[in-house]
């Protein structure tokens, strides 16, 4: 593995921002495309959310044949998964292996994070300064910054007195942190958490999770890989992956077409069970309404209180556990090993902030409105500003000093979840009104990369030096997607889709709901239309729908 510094060039035709899974396959498209492109990268090596979220227990809720490139066939021969839910190690090793394969790493400055990007319209450049002091002009600039990569700690007044150790889950040191013999107060109950806690508790002598809002999780069944299984898929991957390009979430996995209500109650429960058993998010697709209608979604959620009961012994604990202010599934569910179990274990303890909120953290714990809890280590699983939280932490500036912040002061507006009008040349892979967040990231990813690199290759073939969505198809598109969402549940619960856990953010629901299949139908229509709602050199390319 090279691990020699690349230093920043002072010029590339394309500048990817970011080297995760939507950053390494952009170079390596802009390179089939004979386009200089170069990589910058606030982290010390490939990977993103896998490079920076390291905490106990990290794994992903997509199984590891699915989460992984469709894009080139040998890679997905060679590679093998250890488990059926692929731990962060792996998947980062996996992130290091595709950048040797496909020799990136030559391309990508590491260590380097954006601080601002201006177009400059007589030389049709951004100019992109770094924190550091770095500067680089391109014709094209390319953000796979990821929608979970600002991390979030909690405004809780004395944070900053604690004595020990502090760890959000999202940027988790890279030398091991031994939990041995210590007591950890972890704050949050969403999905890092759910994951962490388990893990946490195998080590700590004592830990006690602070939880706001209790959160709706099923169990992964993680286990080794299954050969057989492993190799069915190998055997058939092109198919599969063409079939899971088409569905709504760019997973494939069982779906039933059926209503929850058109059943009788003990051929739900009977799918509900059989689903719980064989684990995973696909608990989500026992019945085709469970995120459309509330009396569908009950009888979903109330199941799954119903086994919160049975797994926790302590009734007093599965009641402060039990989900009660949003519809299952309109939170991102949560996948779990062993999570609601890990409350029967003397050391581990739970504490309702909404009966004793946190007053204080001090020196050597938190204090809430009933008693003192001394704690040595403190880990905040408390989120992130997702989706526009990293772009906005940017000074973009498009032409004529028009700034991203400005524009997107109401919430983030963008054609495709691809670029912004009013800035050219200026591309987000799955940015806000993408599927991205709410399907298999690297199926959605592969498909803005692709899309992209259509519109270049396009772009060259017409002789265009730029592009830019208009504010009509812009304006289209939101509405589009606005429509979907409220025909859903999504917006009834407080989540991050809707920027509701970072005070001040504007509520908008960001990603698209309209499914994974659905919008690459849209995307292809668009570019086999010739591009329709991007102005190529100034003049209109072709009309929006
Ligand atoms: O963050 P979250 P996350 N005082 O925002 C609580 C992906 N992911 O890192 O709900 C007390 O979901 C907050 O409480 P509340 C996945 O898409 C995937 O866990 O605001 N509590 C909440 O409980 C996921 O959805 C995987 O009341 C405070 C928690 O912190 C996304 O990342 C694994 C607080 C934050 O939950 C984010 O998940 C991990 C405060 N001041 C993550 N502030 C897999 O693939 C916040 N909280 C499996």
């Amino acid at each position: 593995m090279s691990t020699a510094a690349t230093p920043l060039p002072a010029e590339t035709e394309a500048l990817v921002i970011g080297a995760g899974f939507a950053g390494l396959y952009m170079l390596h498209r802009l390179r089939g495309l004979s386009i200089a492109a170069h990589g910058v990268e606030a982290g010390g090596d490939v990977g993103g959310t896998w490079y920076w979220n390291r905490y106990p227990g990290a794994r992903c809720d997509v199984e590891s044949m699915q989460y992984s490139y469709g894009f080139d066939p040998g890679l997905q021969q060679e590679w093998r998964w250890s488990e059926r839910f692929a731990s962060q190690g792996e998947i980062l090793d996996y992130a290091r292996h595709v950048a040797e394969r496909l020799d990136l790493r030559r391309s990508i400055t590491f260590n380097t994070r954006v601080a601002a990007a201006r177009f400059d319209a007589a030389s049709g450049r951004w100019h992109v300064d770094t924190e550091g002091g770095g500067r680089v002009a391109a014709r094209f600039l390319i953000l796979a910054t990821g929608c979970l990569s600002r991390a979030k700690l909690p405004e809780i007044p004395g944070i900053g007195d604690f004595a020990g150790p502090i760890h959000h889950t999202g940027e988790w040191p890279h030398e091991a942190v031994d939990f041995t013999g210590r007591r950890v107060g972890v704050i949050g109950t969403g999905s890092s958490a759910i994951q962490a806690v388990p893990a946490i508790a195998e080590q700590a002598t004592q830990v006690v999770v602070f939880q706001r809002t209790p959160n709706f999780s099923v169990p992964s069944r993680n286990a080794p890989m299954d050969p057989d299984y492993e190799a069915g898929w190998k055997r058939d991957y092109a198919n599969r992956r063409a079939a899971a390009r088409a569905m709504r979430t760019g997973v494939l996995l069982e779906v039933n077409p059926r209503s929850a209500l058109e059943v009788d109650e003990a051929t739900r429960e009977a799918e509900y069970e059989r689903r719980w058993q064989a684990g995973s998010t696909a608990f989500l697709a026992a019945f085709s309404d469970l995120l459309i209608s509330q009396q569908a979604n009950d009888t979903a959620a109330d199941f799954v209180r119903r086994k919160i009961r049975e797994l926790v012994r302590d009734p007093a604990v599965a009641e402060m556990l039990l989900p009660d202010n949003h519809p299952i599934g309109t939170k991102r569910l949560c996948v779990d090993t062993r999570y609601y179990e890990t409350f029967n274990l003397p050391h581990v303890r739970l504490v309702d902030l909404r009966r004793t909120p946190i007053e204080t953290v001090t020196a050597t714990g938190i204090r809430t409105s009933a008693e003192e809890i001394a704690l040595d280590d403190l880990v905040c699983a408390t989120g992130f500003d997702a989706m526009t939280g990293t772009i906005l932490a940017m000074e973009i500036e498009g032409p004529g000093g028009l700034r991203l912040r400005d524009i997107w002061a109401e919430g983030p507006r963008a054609y495709l979840g691809l670029m912004v009008a009013g800035f050219p040349n200026l591309f987000m892979i799955t940015g806000p009104g993408s599927p991205s967040v709410l399907s298999n990231m690297i199926v959605s990813i592969e498909q803005h990369v692709d899309f992209i690199a259509g519109l270049l290759a396009e772009m060259g073939g017409r002789g265009a030096a730029r592009v830019e969505a208009t504010a009509e198809a812009q304006e289209g598109w939101v509405a589009h997607v606005n429509a979907i969402a409220a025909g859903t549940l999504y917006p009834r619960a407080n989540s991050w889709y809707m920027g509701a856990n970072v005070a001040g953010k504007p509520q908008v629901f960001m990603p698209y709901v309209g499914g994974v299949g659905r919008f690459r139908m849209k995307c292809d229509a668009i570019a086999q239309a010739g591009y329709t709602g991007f102005a190529m050199d100034g003049a209109q390319a072709a009309a929006a729908e």
